[in-house]
């Protein structure tokens, strides 16, 4: 019997005799459920309780009340797919080659042979599933989309997986349930290519009369559900999406799997769809904000939330259940679809005070709501403490009592006093990337941005990227919005920061701090 098998079997025994017996009280708070709610795209300045006005998102909020708000918290990087790899594997994306923004018909980019938050905690005796976007890779060589799909979650460490396979702009547009593709018919073959048109289906240069809305060039190919998407693909149609369906046929399968495993710990990664684009909320939320699609779809989002607050409320399970909310990274208006998100957002500020967002290397890039709920054990505070997603393997292995070997997750360290809000310091650093393999580095009030080429205006989604040929150093504690270089006035902590990063580039945050 494997190690976390075993000891599945004894909490399923300890789960029998707290019928009969009390359970001793160290080990149920020792291994609290844990949910993460991972919206996409979700910026600092988008919820009502990081000072939006214009949107309202009152189950987000009741985290912030009744938990703790971090204002200093990090995804890993400006993208997705790299954020989401160092997120699940406590080791910086930028570390390993090809973790940039995955095709979609990338192979599994997490190795099977390593730790993972999914595998710690299934050694701990967690049940583990994930519900919603991956974009992390599927199988060994491009996925074949009608037979079974592996390696994926299931290969590393989840028991359960519900997928996006990788955006919702990218085909194949249809689900995978654990290794297959819902509701696929076998007579109806999916085909997916990223180089050719295959078949005859409909693209949206072709027929931009079927179009809910128009894309851009990358955008323009096989159209799904009224809506073009990046990559061509033909067949499958029994097992197609429908956009507007998508938050609620995620939220019941995250639904089900907190139902399903009530009387187990249990982790649910539940990584949501909005609010990347192609926004296309569901009819009940379409005109709920003034900001359209993109303002509904954090409506959407924060009626998930809402969904996942009533069944651990229903199950009697708030109490001990750890919920985070947090994004993968900052925010964007036009990703590559005509939804108006620029000129309807009014004084509405996607990045709250921070400069740039998506793809970037300020803050906005990376900075990121993060909010923690677990209300018997931690009391509701704003935290101003540096937190980083990458941390959150070695913390909950430290709050499960699982140890880690040095290769284990070199960059995540124990920062569980910090996420439960009894330190307020938190990390010494922090490390933001941008583009796959530009990082730029944050240590107490000063954030580095080190030199290098490419335009400073990303024109087309009018984003500033942070690019510089000079180096640039911003004293974060009064210029959070990073307006005054100041790396001439600084030298001495311009080199600091210069040494420290070429540290962190040979060896692992973790060693670092030891
Ligand atoms: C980019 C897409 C963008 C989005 C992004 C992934 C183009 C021009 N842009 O390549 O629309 O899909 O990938 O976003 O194709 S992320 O949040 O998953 O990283
Ligand atoms: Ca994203």
């Amino acid at each position: 019997m494997k190690r976390r098998q075993f000891l599945k079997s004894i909490s399923a025994v300890s789960m029998a005799s707290l019928a009969g017996f009390n359970c001793t009280k160290t080990s149920k708070s020792n291994r609290p459920n844990i949910v993460l709610i991972y919206a996409d795209d979700l910026g600092y300045g988008d919820l009502s309780c990081y000072g939006a006005t214009r949107v309202n998102t009152p189950n987000i909020d009741s985290l912030a009340k009744n938990g703790i708000k971090f204002t200093q918290a990090y995804a890993t990087a400006a993208t997705c797919t790299p954020s989401r790899y160092s997120l699940l594997t406590g080791q910086y994306a930028w570390r390993k080659k090809g973790t940039g923004i995955a095709p979609g018909d990338a192979s599994l980019l997490i190795p099977t042979n390593i730790t993972t938050l999914p595998s710690m905690l299934g050694n701990a005796g967690y049940t583990c599933g994930v519900v919603g976007k991956w974009h992390l890779g599927l199988g060994e060589k491009k996925p074949n989309w009608n037979t079974e799909i592996k390696p994926g979650p299931l290969e590393i460490g989840f028991d359960y997986s519900f997928l996006i396979p990788a955006t919702g702009d990218r085909v194949p547009c249809v689900y995978v349930e654990n290794h297959n593709v819902v509701g696929l018919d076998p007579s109806d073959p999916i085909t997916v290519s990223f180089e050719k048109n295959v078949g005859n289906s409909p693209t949206g240069v072709s027929h931009p009369e079927m179009l809910k809305f128009k894309g851009d060039p990358q955008h323009s190919n096989t159209i799904v559900n009224g809506v073009s998407r990046i990559g061509f693909m033909t067949g499958g149609k029994s097992a197609h999406w429908v956009d507007e369906d998508m938050a609620v046929v995620i939220s019941s399968k995250a639904v089900n799997f907190i139902e399903q495993n009530q009387n187990s710990p249990f982790f649910l990664y539940f990584s949501l769809h909005d609010i990347h684009v192609p926004r296309v909320p569901n009819p009940r939320f379409v005109g709920k904000t003034e900001m359209g699609p993109r303002g509904d779809a954090i409506v959407q989002a924060d009626w998930c939330v809402g969904e996942i607050l009533n069944v651990l409320k229903k199950q009697g399970l708030s109490e001990n259940t750890i919920v985070i909310f947090s994004s993968d990274n900052g925010p964007v208006l036009n990703d590559g679809y005509d939804d108006h998100a620029e000129e309807l957002k009014g004084d509405h500020k996607v990045a709250g005070p921070l400069r740039g967002g998506k793809y970037s290397s300020f803050e906005g890039g990376t900075r990121i709501p993060l909010l923690l709920q677990w209300p018997s054990k931690v009391k509701p505070a704003i935290s101003n403490a540096l937190v980083s997603q990458v941390d959150f393997l070695a913390s909950f292995a430290a709050l499960t009592k699982q140890t880690l070997s040095d290769k284990d997750a070199p960059d995540s360290i124990d920062n569980l006093a910090a996420l439960l809000g009894k330190d307020p310091v938190g990390r010494s650093h922090i490390v933001e990337q941008s583009a796959e393999n530009f990082i730029n580095l944050r240590k107490g009030k000063w954030k580095f941005i080190q030199p290098g080429r490419g335009p400073k205006l990303n024109v087309v989604k009018n984003i500033e990227t942070g690019r510089d040929t000079n180096p640039q150093l911003y004293d974060i504690s009064t210029d959070v919005g990073e307006k005054l270089n100041v790396a001439d006035k600084y030298p001495q902590i311009l080199q600091e920061m210069e040494t420290l990063l070429q540290k962190i580039r040979e060896t692992g945050d973790r060693s670092l701090r030891s």
